[in-house]
C-alpha cells in the first residue's frame, strides 16, 4: 500500500498585502512607501497622486462624511489608492499612525535633512487635470485649542466598546474628525486633506479600526439597506468593502476570520 502525503496547497493569507504600523516599517519598507508617493505624485493621469486627492475634497468631492457610509466609502478610496501605489512599487501598502499611543506626528512624514524633499512632507497641492499648483498651509500640530492633545486613547477605546455598527462608526467618526483637526494645515480642511499623505496614514488607523472591531462583533453589519450601495466613483458595493481579505490585504497581528454573510445585518 502507497503511503499518501498530502502537501498543503499556499494558504490565501500567505498572499494577502500586510499593512504595518509606521513605527514599524524597517528603513527598505519606509523606502519604498516614500519612492511610490514620490512616482504617484510625478503622475498627472488616473494613476497618479492628484487624481486620488481629488476623489476625496477638490475637484470631485466624492467622500462621504458623516454620513451611513464614511467607514465603506473610505476603505474603498484606501483600497484604490494602495493598488495605484502597488503599480509603481510592487509590494507597497499603506502603514498606519496609531494616535493612540503617540502625542506626535510619524518621523517618516516631518522635515528630516537626511531625506531631501521627503515626499510624504506635503508642501504644496498639484490639482487634477489643470496641474495648477499652489502652497499648502504648514500643519500646525496641537495648536487648535479646540481639540484635545494626543494620544486619544479613551475616545478610541469608547468607539471600539459600541455594539452596533452605526454607533461605532459615528464615534470613531468623532475621533478622526479631532486627528484631522489636531493636525492643522490642510488636513483639517475636508476639500485638501487628501493632498497631505499623512491623511492616508491617519485613514489606515481607521479603517486598521474597524477591522478590529469586526473581529470582536462579528455578526454587527451595516444596515442591510445599505449592503447593495454602489460608492463612488467605480461602484464597489459596501458589501464589498466588509471583508478586507477580499480585497487581498490584512493588517500586522490580526490574522482573524472575519463575518461572513451568514452574519447578522443590523435593522
Ligand atoms: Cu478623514
Amino acid at each position: 500500500m502507497a503511503l499518501q502525503v498530502t502537501v498543503p496547497g499556499p494558504s490565501v493569507r500567505d498572499t494577502l498585502a500586510l499593512r504595518k504600523s509606521i513605527d514599524k516599517l524597517t528603513d527598505g519598507e519606509l523606502a519604498d512607501l516614500r519612492q511610490a508617493f514620490a512616482g504617484a505624485m510625478q503622475l498627472r493621469d488616473e494613476r497618479g497622486f492628484s487624481y486620488f486627492a481629488g476623489w476625496h475634497g477638490e475637484p470631485f468631492n466624492w467622500c462621504e462624511h458623516h454620513t451611513p457610509l464614511f467607514l465603506p466609502w473610505h476603505r474603498q478610496y484606501l483600497y484604490y489608492f494602495e493598488l495605484a501605489l502597488q503599480a509603481i512599487v510592487p509590494g507597497v501598502t499603506l502603514p498606519w499612525w496609531d494616535w493612540t499611543v503617540t502625542d506626535s506626528i510619524p518621523a517618516a512624514y516631518l522635515d528630516d535633512p537626511a531625506v531631501p524633499d521627503n515626499p510624504l512632507l506635503v508642501r504644496e497641492v498639484t490639482i487634477y487635470r489643470s496641474g495648477q499648483s499652489q502652497e499648502a498651509p504648514p500643519r500646525a500640530p496641537g495648536e487648535n485649542p479646540g481639540v484635545p492633545p494626543l494620544p486619544y486613547r479613551n475616545d478610541y477605546d469608547r468607539a471600539m466598546a459600541q455594539p452596533s455598527f452605526a454607533a461605532f462608526q459615528s464615534a470613531l467618526e468623532g475621533v478622526h474628525d479631532n486627528v484631522h483637526v489636531w493636525v492643522g494645515g490642510i488636513m483639517q480642511d475636508i476639500q485638501w486633506a487628501a493632498y497631505d499623505p499623512l491623511f492616508f496614514a491617519h485613514h489606515v488607523m481607521i479603517d486598521r479600526a474597524w477591522r478590529l472591531w469586526q473581529h470582536q462583533n462579528p455578526g454587527a453589519l451595516p444596515g442591510a439597506g445599505l449592503l447593495n450601495v454602489g460608492l463612488r466613483p467605480n461602484g464597489m458595493t459596501v458589501q464589498h468593502t466588509l471583508d478586507v481579505t477580499q480585497l487581498g490585504y490584512e493588517y500586522a497581528g490580526t490574522g482573524v476570520d472575519v463575518p461572513g454573510p451568514t452574519a447578522v445585518n443590523e435593522g
